[in-house]
């Protein structure tokens, strides 16, 4: 029988960031304004009226960041290049002073013995692109393939792992469609475009990175498994098709080379059309990836609106969180589990819902390589008297999800790695620094950062490649 706790060799245990999240210095280097500059410094979008100017001060501390990913003996680390560091203005030509910081962290990591994962995209759209239409225009997508090609021939071979997109759903339907994230737009009909660009971006940067490297390209997608709330046949089918709007819409492009056709009927009944789809494009898009990266944080339990009465008699709480409003329209709504352990961003804690995602990718999608590329947790921590951060209940989170992961392993699926959200506490979008998921804490005014207990738990298991017992 395979060793429960104990990890395939080679296993890549990591942590990840995004570039507007930790590096601050957004004047600095020659950066251009990216739509998340525009978006945090305009009133109401995010708490506390937080940007992220300063953040954690990555772009400075960047040597202390890298002796601290080496002290918790990293296997990889995952970051964002940020596109208005390299192309201020979204176009033309290469800021070296951009360029060179990055290979100053590629190197710096090499030096260490830590894997590069570079993320090409994290939602840092130069602002002069979105004034011209963003993502909801083709051009993006071209211009986005062009800003690939410099960072590709300028890191090269150097990256282990090139990730095009991170959550382009966040960036589609969050930016367009209901006006939670940059550019903060709520048009539905543009971000059914901004799917299709995204995903048109990411096959035209995967053959520009193929070009000048051979680290392996893929993508990912934040995937949640759809749990109807009965086995009535509206709770199911309402689950499907809330399946369809969050996983299939960018699950069956990728690895089916077509749009979902029961969402495409969905979305055509309360009036949304993909109507920038060309010739040519999903076979672009279905291409094979070398591999996917999967963020997982939780599952959903869907019911149909119709039948909300119902849900409530069997005990869920409705409606629930973000998904409510765009999909209200198409008559579900997402239903809570009072029985389940809430995070501080309020979201129900499901580790067995990792394991069964993972099994349905093997099983419905594909056998390419797969790292969780993100995994982890918001709580209320606080530095006690002595300065120290115990942070208990994140343990105990991590120790869930990655004994799941492994539940998967042991079922077949090809997992090679599992990244922390996050190597340490930083702007959380919209909800700005209200919420930590930190490996690592950081004092704001003064840029300190401070080990949770969860950083040295991490560190143990990365030693052991092993849960502890
Ligand atoms: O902080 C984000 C990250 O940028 C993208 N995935 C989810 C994380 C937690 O919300």
């Amino acid at each position: 029988m395979a060793d429960k706790a104990t990890f395939p060799g080679g296993f890549l245990w990591g942590a990840a960031t995004a570039a507007y999240q930790i590096e601050g210095a957004v004047r600095d280097g020659g950066r251009g304004v990216s739509i998340w500059d525009t978006f945090s410094h305009a009133p109401g979008h995010v708490v506390n009226g937080d940007t992220g100017d300063v953040t954690c001060r990555h772009y400075e501390r960047v040597e202390e960041d890298l002796d601290l990913m080496g002290d918790l003996s990293l296997g990889a680390y995952r970051f964002s290049v940020a596109w208005p560091r390299v192309q201020p203005d979204g176009k033309g030509p290469a800021n070296q002073q951009g360029l060179d910081f990055y290979k100053g962290v590629v190197s710096g990591l090499r030096e260490r013995g830590i894997v590069p994962v570079a993320t090409l995209y994290h939602w840092d759209l130069p602002q002069p692109l979105e004034d011209e239409g963003g993502w909801t225009v083709r051009e993006t997508a071209e211009r986005y393939a062009e800003y690939v090609g410099i960072v590709a021939a300028a890191l090269g071979d150097e990256v282990g792992l090139w990730i095009t997109l991170n959550e382009p759903w966040c960036s589609a339907w969050l930016g367009y469609g209901v006006g939670m994230h940059a550019p903060g737009l709520t048009n539905p009909q543009l971000s059914m475009r901004a799917t299709h660009h995204l995903l048109l971006g990411h096959a035209l940067a995967t053959d520009v990175i193929r070009r000048d490297s051979k680290a392996p390209v893929g993508i990912t997608l934040n995937l949640a498994p759809q749990i109807p709330a009965s086995d009535h046949p509206l709770d199911i089918a309402a689950a499907q098709r809330s399946d369809g709007g969050l996983n299939r819409m960018y699950l069956d492009p990728l690895f089916k080379a077509s749009y979902p056709d029961d969402v495409v009927s969905a979305t055509e009944s309360v009036g949304l059309r993909m109507d920038v789809v060309r010739d040519g494009d999903m076979a672009l898009i279905g291409r094979p990836v070398d591999f996917l990266g999967v963020n997982y944080y939780m599952s959903h339990v869907v019911a149909s609106t119709a039948r909300l009465a119902e849900a409530r008699q069997a005990g869920y709480v409705a409606p629930d969180s973000l998904l409510s409003e765009p999909t209200a329209l198409l008559g579900m709504a997402q239903v809570g589990r009072p029985w389940l352990q809430r995070t501080a961003t309020d979201w129900e804690i499901d580790p067995a819902g990792l394991t069964s995602l993972l099994v349905r990718l093997r099983d419905e999608y594909t056998n390419a390589p797969i790292y969780v590329t993100e995994s982890g947790v918001a709580f209320y921590d606080y530095q006690d008297p002595s300065g120290s951060v115990h942070d208990p209940a994140r343990i105990a989170y991590l120790h869930a999800h990655i004994k799941a992961l492994k539940e998967a392993i042991d079922a077949g699926v090809d997992v090679r790695g599992y990244f922390v959200w996050s190597l340490m506490d930083n702007f959380e979008w919209a909800e700005g620094y209200s919420k930590r998921f930190g490996l690592t804490w950081v004092d704001y005014p003064t840029g300190k950062r401070v080990r949770k207990d969860s950083f040295e738990w991490y560190k143990r298991l990365i030693a052991a490649n092993a849960l502890p017992s």
